[in-house]
């Protein structure tokens, strides 16, 4: 029987007992935003317990790819389950790109990491309800990190870094990069910091640009109150140098969070930020309905406005 025709009960039952199509299949649905993502949270893999999502994210063309692909393939070694979402290609800037990303992750996929790449474009509520279903799927597979790789370009990776625990992100040696990271509002979304590249010269500027850019925003009081500081480690992904000490990077973090008590705090968030975008998804469907055929009758749009809100809050 093709998964396709199973019951959504049963496709969640296969996919937790880790039957790849079935896994696809249901990350299909969830995608769509059909209503299995409930079911998910009922069923779930022994091994689930709300796993480690990891957000990373840099500039296009950065290496995140090559560092996904390298962490997948490391830990597994550790006996870790890995998944990886690929955020972003359907984006004009990187499509070619990324399918040629999946075409290299897909080799490194079959030792029981899964990789699924997903569209920010066409899903109704976007990233913003699409991420953490995919995310809480794979949890409920039994995966666990679940990494997602984004391109830091815009909204979409601060949406992501608020999907994740720890938000990895990338920059690469040369004059400015760190300067640009911290235009596009990285630096505040960093947990851990990777200078990838670090065969090229200049490694070491970068790594001081950082600090520098880090002690500023300890001064204006950025920094974290616990006294997390974001540690930066260099990598060379295409040699996979680095790839262990970023894995211990992000496992402190992680316990730093727990330590804590972050890691509920920004969970609690998380559930809030998504219920708050379902809300958002919901009327916004309402508003477009109980506006479509209106036409003007005299009143100002404030009063119209006013009448209709008492309608759709009813
Ligand atoms: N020299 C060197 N090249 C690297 C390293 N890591 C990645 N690259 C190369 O950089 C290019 C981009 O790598 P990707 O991993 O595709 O980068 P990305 O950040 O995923 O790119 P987008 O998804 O398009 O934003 C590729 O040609 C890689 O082989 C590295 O450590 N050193
Ligand atoms: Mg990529």
């Amino acid at each position: 029987m093709s998964v396709r025709e199973l019951s959504s009960a049963d496709l969640v039952e296969r996919a937790i007992d880790g039957n790849r199509r079935a896994i696809g299949r249901t990350l299909t649905l969830v995608e769509r935003g059909g209503e299995i993502a409930d079911q998910i949270t009922e069923l779930t893999h022994p091994a689930a317990k709300g796993s480690h999502v990891v957000g990373i994210t840099g500039a296009p063309g950065a290496g995140k790819s090559t560092l996904t692909g390298q962490l997948i393939r490391h830990l597994p070694t550790l006996g870790l389950r890995p998944a990886v979402l690929a955020v972003d290609p359907s984006s004009p800037l990187t499509g070619g790109a990324i399918l040629g990303d999946r075409v290299r992750m897909d080799d490194v996929a079959g030792d029981g990491g899964f990789i699924r790449s997903v569209a920010t474009r066409g899903h109704a509520g976007g990233l913003a309800l699409s991420v953490p279903g995919s995310v809480r799927a794979f949890d409920a597979c039994g995966f666990d990190p679940v990494l997602i790789e984004t391109v830091g370009v815009g909204q979409v990776e601060v949406d992501v870094a608020g999907a994740a625990d720890t938000t990895v992100v990338v920059v690469n040696p040369g004059w400015g990069d760190a300067v640009q990271a911290n235009k596009a509002g990285l630096l505040e979304v960093a947990d851990v910091f990777v200078i990838n590249k670090a065969d090229r010269d200049g490694a070491n500027d970068t790594r001081r640009d950082l600090e520098l850019m880090l002690d500023l925003s300890h001064v204006s009081g950025h920094e974290d109150e616990t006294g997390y500081r974001p540690p930066i480690i260099m990598t060379t992904a295409t040699a996979g140098d680095g790839v262990q000490a970023l894995w211990d990077a992000v496992t402190a973090h992680r316990t730093h969070l727990e330590a804590t008590g972050q890691l509920e705090h920004r969970r609690a968030a998380r559930f809030r930020y998504e219920v708050r975008s379902r809300l958002g998804t919901r009327f916004e469907a309402s508003i477009i309905a109980a506006t479509a055929d209106l036409e003007p009758d005299g009143r100002s749009p404030a009063a119209v406005a006013v009448e209709l809100a008492g309608h759709l809050l009813a």
